[in-house]
């Protein structure tokens, strides 16, 4: 698939893809091209078989600064709901496999809100993370007030949404945003070793497990861990299982093959 607003490398390490946003004229900025192309590539690498954890990263100055203030600017309330990007961005929380999100420079907005619907993010300190749409008049709508105030708690998420202030990698990393942040010039290898670790793991165990982490944000404690003994259950069902415990017996590094 060619695309034009990013840039997909399918095997850039073993069995770890890379997806680069690629409007650096624009600081990355999401539009409805970009995000299509997003929701296409990661649709694809889910299916494909020689990859198991998806890496996306913007640039050194930005991952991304928002959506495009330019072609939304214009837009009326039925526009919107004519288009319906959230149906992209939906899309795009469904992908299965890990996604490891390197963060330097600029996440704003939208960005900042991709960034978190990325499994872990590992990020530059020259990570600057907000959600000032609240400065052009309008607020987040893709997570900004849900998911940041879930990951950094109501006193923060409100400063943050209601004035705009960015916070650094470091001050998002200590707010428990971020897994990790690291000097500049190694925030794409270190979040690349991520990948790699993770992808050394059984595919179906990771897949269920991400699952699983996903669905303490919107269920009840019991219900949520109902359905943890499920998937905890069903890794039973796997090769890589079996595998798992052998090689441990055995005391050698297990082969998972995904099966
Ligand atoms: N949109 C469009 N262009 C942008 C942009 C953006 N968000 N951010 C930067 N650019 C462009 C600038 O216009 C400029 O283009 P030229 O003038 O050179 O043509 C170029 O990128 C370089 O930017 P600056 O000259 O401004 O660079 P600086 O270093 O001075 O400043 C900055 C960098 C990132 C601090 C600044 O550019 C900035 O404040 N950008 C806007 C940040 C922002 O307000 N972001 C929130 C946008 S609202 C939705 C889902 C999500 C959303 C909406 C709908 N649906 C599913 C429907 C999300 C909304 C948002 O994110």
């Amino acid at each position: 698939m060619a695309f034009e607003n990013i840039k997909v490398t399918n095997q850039y390490k073993d069995k770890v893809a890379l997806i680069e946003l690629n409007r650096p004229g624009a600081m990355n900025a999401l539009n409805r091209e970009l995000m299509t192309e997003l929701k296409d590539a990661l649709h694809q690498l889910d299916e494909d078989e020689n990859v198991r954890v998806i890496v996306l990263t913007g640039n050194e100055k930005a991952f991304a600064a928002g959506a495009d203030i330019k072609q939304m600017a214009d837009s009326g309330a039925i526009d919107m709901l004519k288009v319906d990007q959230f149906a992209t961005w939906d899309q795009i929380k469904k992908t299965k496999k890990p996604i490891i999100a390197a963060v330097s420079g600029f996440a704003l907005g939208g960005g900042c809100e991709l960034s978190m619907t990325c499994d872990m993010i590992v990020a530059s300190e020259t990570a600057r993370f907000g959600q000032p749409e609240i400065t052009i008049g309008t607020m987040p709508g893709a997570g900004g007030t849900q998911r940041l105030t879930r990951a950094v708690g109501k006193a923060r998420a409100m400063e943050m949404v209601l004035t705009g202030k960015f916070i650094s990698g470091e001050e998002a990393q200590e707010a428990g945003l971020i897994n990790k942040v690291v000097p500049v010039e190694v925030y794409l290898d270190e979040a690349v070793k991520c990948a790699e670790k993770v992808a050394e793991m059984s595919p179906v165990a990771a897949r269920l497990a991400k699952e699983s982490v996903l669905k303490a944000f919107d269920t009840p404690l019991e219900e949520g861990l109902q359905f943890e003994r499920k998937n905890f259950y069903m890794t039973f069902a796997s090769e890589d299982q079996k595998e798992g415990m052998k090689a441990f017996i055995e005391k050698r590094k297990p082969d998972f093959k995904g099966d």
